[in-house]
């Protein structure tokens, strides 16, 4: 199971403690208007104090002269992005060095078997079978350089960290491969990347390997090594073409009988090739330096340190995928301050039971699950009554917010929002967004709901994760904070979609010292988004608003025309769709020929029935997919979201077909990181395309 699907499993909890609290009351008092006032002079008398910010948060980013446009961090005393951010930690190495003096040897890494509590490696022990581990991999003729990639291959556990630290203590680089990559991109990076040595954690992925060696697709890798335990056919099977298995302990038992002195690397040595797959072709090898990777965990220690320092006592919950960058970054805030990290089962489903196992501390989080809990909560506060009430607690705290203002003790933490705090373990201090953009209402009413500082970041892979995040002090959303103190951020011209710099409108670009080396062997695809100024240019449209902080309003790609000669910007489009109650996902298609837009439709299978229902249809859900009557009607809500959420009449679409399977990974409809693949769709979908055009009248 994939993170990407955690959000369909989880549960908050009911609202049921407000019905207690309600029930305590007598009803004319709780009706009454003078319950609330008591309440309301309550809050006023228990309300703290505000966080300092950092810098004036009605400039939190200045432009930089001579740069046209670029603008900085307030938060430095200069134009100079800053490179690190303690004196001794310029490499990943440092990082967890400074971890291990830091938290005196405490624990490092944490797993739990079902229903059991978490069981913790400590740093020693972690950096010592590192030591072996990587010591093992000179013994078999691998160089201290970072010219040479070896391959993890795994979902999150403690030996993904430990090998990763195996390789930095000799300089070696790494390359994840993950799942969702499909066989043929991985069949792709181990070739492109040389790749001669896997770490896998199951016996599964180390066939899936064999099986495009024995298939003659690859003829590079000469050694798969595996955490789980596995049979001796496997072995034999390697040995036919050349390929030595081994498990991970035999790799740790050899090495520690053969030890090498750590050769450590330098700042500007590779550390890791991130691949990422584009919407078409092949995936791209983001060339990351250690440098790369400090720079912008220091930058994200920069930007929180009024807010919050971590220390040796605190928790992470590890579940992102730690293939992507986002979550390898947390990780190293975490390593570096001695704290911990817990890693969930390898079952998102079980992750609400992980949670409360664990009690983290830091809880970084993608949007999808946001929007989960958001609908969950409100969900769940079925009549008028619980939701006026909601409404009401989250309005009084979200002010609190406006003036700067995040705790958890306020009397609706108490009365309201404790459950769904429990929900998350009840420890929580920290969270981090990033990944894909979050609603405003959502951040906003979660901001309020859990009580911590919660932080937006933006970026992408080639900008080693973010560019730019929200700081202390400000818990408005709508916007992605300013520059990280790594790098500038300038907006250059979109002519074609109307944005223009000088309007402080335009393409988000970001130089820096997190901006990747380029990609692996593909000088072309490199020059597409790295300029020789040193610009990397996102493909995101972005908007400075007033107090200095980025807003992206859009997306350079996937734009066209439409026969009158509109532009059509599917993926905005799109995400207002997304607000219609029944619909889980929707692709929106339109053609320059044509003279209005169309969509597939998914319904979202959870809600479906008893959205049907309450209009008079029944059925099984594939039936209900079929319901011409139940199109049209789930037709008229989306149109009717559009309207309300600003989509111009030429923006809306005129006619849908239901289709009652996901756009997955699996099926290829989607990315990795769950971006349509709007090419593939196009062409999956293309009978379906034909006949809505064909059959729809203007
Ligand atoms: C409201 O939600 C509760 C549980 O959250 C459920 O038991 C009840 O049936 C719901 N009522 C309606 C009208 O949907
Ligand atoms: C409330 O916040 C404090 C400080 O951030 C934290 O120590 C505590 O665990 C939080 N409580 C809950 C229930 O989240
Ligand atoms: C920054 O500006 C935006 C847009 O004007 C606004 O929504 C937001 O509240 C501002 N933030 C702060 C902290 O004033
Ligand atoms: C400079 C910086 O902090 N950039 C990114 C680093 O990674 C985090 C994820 O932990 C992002 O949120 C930041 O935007």
């Amino acid at each position: 199971m994939q993170a990407h699907e955690l959000f369909r499993h989880l549960r908050m909890p009911e609202l049921g403690d407000v019905r207690q609290y309600v029930r305590t009351l007598p009803t004319n008092t709780l009706m009454g208007f003078g319950a609330f006032a008591a309440l309301t002079t309550y809050w006023y008398a228990t309300r703290p104090k505000a966080l300092k910010p950092p810098c004036d948060l009605a400039m939190q980013s200045v432009e930089v002269e001579g740069e046209e446009f670029a603008r900085r961090s307030s938060l430095l005393e200069s134009n100079e992005p800053i490179m690190y951010y303690y004196d001794d930690v310029r490499t990943v190495y440092d990082v967890f060095q400074r971890g291990m003096h830091l938290s005196n040897n405490g624990p490092c890494l944490g797993v739990r078997k079902p229903n059991q509590p978490y069981e913790w490696i400590s740093y020693k022990e972690v950096a010592e079978r590192a030591e072996c581990i990587g010591s093992e991999l000179l013994n078999r003729g691998f160089k201290p350089s970072p010219d040479q990639f070896i391959g993890i291959f795994s979902q999150n556990r403690p030996e993904w960290v430990i090998i990763e630290q195996g390789c930095y203590t000799y300089s070696i680089a790494a390359v994840p491969l993950y799942d969702t990559l499909g066989t043929e991109a991985i069949t792709y990076i181990v070739n492109k990347a040389d790749i001669a040595l896997v770490f896998c954690d199951k016996p599964e992925k180390a066939k899936l390997l064999l099986d495009s060696i024995e298939k003659g697709e690859v003829s590079v890798l000469k050694t798969i090594v595996i955490m789980d335990p596995f049979d001796t056919d496997l072995v034999a099977r390697g040995q036919k073409s050349g390929v030595d298995i081994i498990t991970l302990k035999e790799m740790e038992a050899l090495g520690r009988a053969h030890k090498h002195k750590p050769v450590l690397p330098k700042p500007e040595d590779l550390a890791i090739v991130c691949f990422t797959s584009g919407t078409t072709g092949n995936p791209k090898g983001a060339m990351l330096t250690h440098q790369n990777i400090v720079s912008n965990m220091s930058a994200f220690v920069k930007a929180t340190e009024s807010g919050y320092v971590m220390n040796p006592s605190d928790t992470h919950i590890s579940y992102l995928p730690l293939a992507h960058m986002f979550e390898r970054i947390v990780q190293c805030v975490i390593l570096c301050h001695g704290a911990r990290i817990g890693f969930f089962q390898g079952d998102i489903r079980l992750l609400m039971d992980d949670l409360k196992t664990l009690q983290p501390t830091i809880f970084p989080v993608v949007p999808r699950l946001l929007n989960r809990m958001f609908d969950k909560i409100f969900g769940q506060a079925n009549t008028s009554f619980k939701r006026w009430i909601l409404d009401f607690a989250s309005k009084r705290k979200e002010a609190e917010l406006r003036s700067g203002i995040i705790r958890n003790n306020s009397l609706w933490d108490k009365m309201i929002f404790r459950k769904i705090q429990a929900n998350l373990g009840g420890k929580v201090r920290l969270m981090v967004t990033g990944a894909a953009p979050v609603s405003a209402n959502v951040l906003t009413f979660l901001r309020a709901a859990l009580g911590c500082q919660f932080y937006e970041g933006y970026g992408q892979t080639e900008c080693t994760a973010g560019c730019s995040i929200t700081i202390p002090g400000d818990w408005t959303a709508g916007h992605v904070g300013a520059p990280m103190p790594c790098n500038l951020i300038k907006l250059v011209d979109v002519e074609e979609m109307n944005y223009f710099a000088a309007k402080g409108e335009g393409e988000v670009c970001v130089k820096g010292p997190n901006v990747f080396q380029g990609y692996l062997k593909d000088p072309e695809k490199t020059a597409e988004v790295l300029d020789k100024d040193g610009w990397l240019h996102t493909g995101d449209v972005g908007k400075w608003l007033p107090n200095g902080t980025l807003k992206i309003i859009d997306r350079k790609k996937h734009i066209f025309k439409l026969a009158q000669g509109e532009y059509i910007a599917p993926e905005k489009i799109e995400n207002i769709y997304l607000r219609s109650e029944p619909v889980a996902q929707v692709f929106v298609h339109g053609e320059s020929l044509q003279a209005f837009l169309i969509a597939i439709v998914v319904p979202d299978p959870e809600v479906l029935p008893t959205w049907a229902k309450k209009k008079g249809l029944v059925g099984s859900y594939e039936e209900l997919c079929r319901n011409k009557d139940l199109k049209k009607l789930i037709l008229e809500d989306m149109v009717k979201v559009g309207k309300d959420f600003g989509l111009k009449s030429f923006e809306q679409i005129k006619a849908i077909t239901l289709y009652p399977e996901m756009f997955s990974v699996e099926n290829g409809l989607l990315t990795p990181t769950l971006k349509a693949k709007r090419l593939e769709l196009r062409k999956y979908f293309r009978s379906q395309i034909e006949e809505l055009y064909a059959n729809t009248q203007m």
